[in-house]
């Protein structure tokens, strides 16, 4: 049924002409001089620092490490609360550290933690709040820093998906007292693999430095239990290079966002996600959320869009508290849960990248707005 004709995904990287990337790989050949914070890689620290408005920043070989690296970094420990509804990265990087999650429902708006119920979550154990900006949508940050500041607990982001996410004209990423971002493939900034943690101050940068290189400080020194989560240099330089192509993306994929929105808002049964007020998106991801009232479920929808070739994605299903792992927790049960089991089993991330080509939209929505009638 896919009619011969390329799949389409639910991302793709954009990747800028190859010719503009060897100058780069040329100077890496030149002074050979490939990984352990090369030039490459001290430049794209400043850029993205910049870029992200934060005072330093540290990079990483991706995401997850970079999340393990964040909790070790500021010593939590015991009880951290999280959401169940996002990648498993999120909750994995408390079990690599011992750490037990404690999951709390999720907001029907805005498909992040539901700050309302972090206080009954807390317990003399909890160290921290580990919130994610899901899809990019800025977590409620004011209530959350309100909530730590009076129980004395520290705030890590996962915003893996918030890169360049503005609100009020700041960007997301400022806030917390750690923020953790992926620079993976299907990010909208990418180094093939890659991550990050932003922060505030000089000395949490140098430990999460030493953290990611071993526990190093000098050639006789080891400060720390540290691990191997460095950025290469070729990562790096591919880093320098998107950044040259930020804008124009950005544009494209704002394109493909509209288009969905003007088109897809009013088909009975599709729900939208809407962004908090004065949110400037990265426009990474497009959520629906397929109610009782349209004609296929959800995963019937899939199956079709799989058989026409687009392979949408049910981000976030199943709820990382359903996972073997974490599912006996008392705090995965279902009964505390109810939002975020609901959305898992409605929601659908229909393609949205770059690239996508006009007749790719159309027929993407052509398949939502026609249901089971399709095609
Ligand atoms: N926290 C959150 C909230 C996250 O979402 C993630 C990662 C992390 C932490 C951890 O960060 P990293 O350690 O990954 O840096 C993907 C990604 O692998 C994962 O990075 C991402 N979140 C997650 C939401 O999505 P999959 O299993 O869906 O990936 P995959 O391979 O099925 O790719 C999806 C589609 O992207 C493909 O159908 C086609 C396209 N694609 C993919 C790759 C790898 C390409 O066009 N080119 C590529 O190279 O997990």
């Amino acid at each position: 049924m896919n009619d011969g004709k390329k799949p389409i995904y639910v991302t793709q990287p954009h990747l800028p002409p190859l010719a503009e990337f060897i100058p780069y790989l040329e100077k890496i050949w030149e002074s050979r001089w490939l990984t352990n914070a090369g030039p490459y890689h001290q430049e794209l620290e400043v850029a993205l620092a910049r870029y992200l408005e934060v005072p330093y920043l540290s990079l990483f070989t991706n995401g997850t490490i970079a999340l393990v690296v964040a909790l070790q970094a500021l010593r939590i420990s015991g009880e951290v609360i999280t959401t169940p509804f996002s990648f498993v990265a999120t909750a994995h990087s408390l079990l690599w550290n011992g750490i037990k999650p404690v999951f709390v429902d999720i907001d029907p708006n805005t498909f992040n933690l539901d700050a309302e119920k972090i206080e009954a979550a807390i317990t003399p154990q909890t160290t921290a709040i580990l919130p994610v900006h899901c899809y990019g949508t800025p977590c409620d940050t004011d209530r959350i820093r309100q909530i730590a500041d009076r129980y004395g607990l520290k705030v890590i982001y996962d915003a893996a998906h918030a890169f360049g996410v503005k609100q009020n004209g700041e960007s997301l990423i400022r806030h917390g007292d750690l923020s953790v971002l992926s620079f993976h493939a299907t990010k909208v900034f990418t180094t093939f693999e890659g991550g990050a943690i932003a922060c505030r101050d000089e000395k949490t940068k140098q430990r999460i430095d030493y953290l990611k290189n071993f526990g190093i400080a000098d050639e006789v020194t080891v400060v720390g239990p540290g691990i191997n989560g460095k950025m290469n240099e070729v990562q790096a330089a591919f880093g320098l290079l998107q950044m040259r192509y930020l804008e124009q993306t950005q544009k494209k994929r704002s394109a493909v966002d509209a288009f969905y929105h003007t088109e897809i808002s009013n088909i009975p049964g599709i729900r939208l996600l809407h962004l908090p007020k004065c949110t400037l998106s990265n426009y990474s991801y497009f959520p629906i959320l397929v109610g009782e009232e349209y004609p296929l479920n959800r995963d019937k929808l899939y199956t079709v869009m799989r058989e026409h070739g687009i392979f949408a994605r049910r981000y976030f299903y199943p709820l990382i508290s359903e996972m073997p792992m974490y599912r006996g927790l008392p705090s995965a049960a279902i009964a505390n849960l109810p939002v975020a089991s609901r959305i898992s089993r409605q929601v659908l991330c229909i393609p949205i990248h770059a690239d996508l080509a006009g007749e790719e939209v159309e027929k993407v929505i052509e398949i939502v707005r026609s249901g089971n009638k399709c095609c």
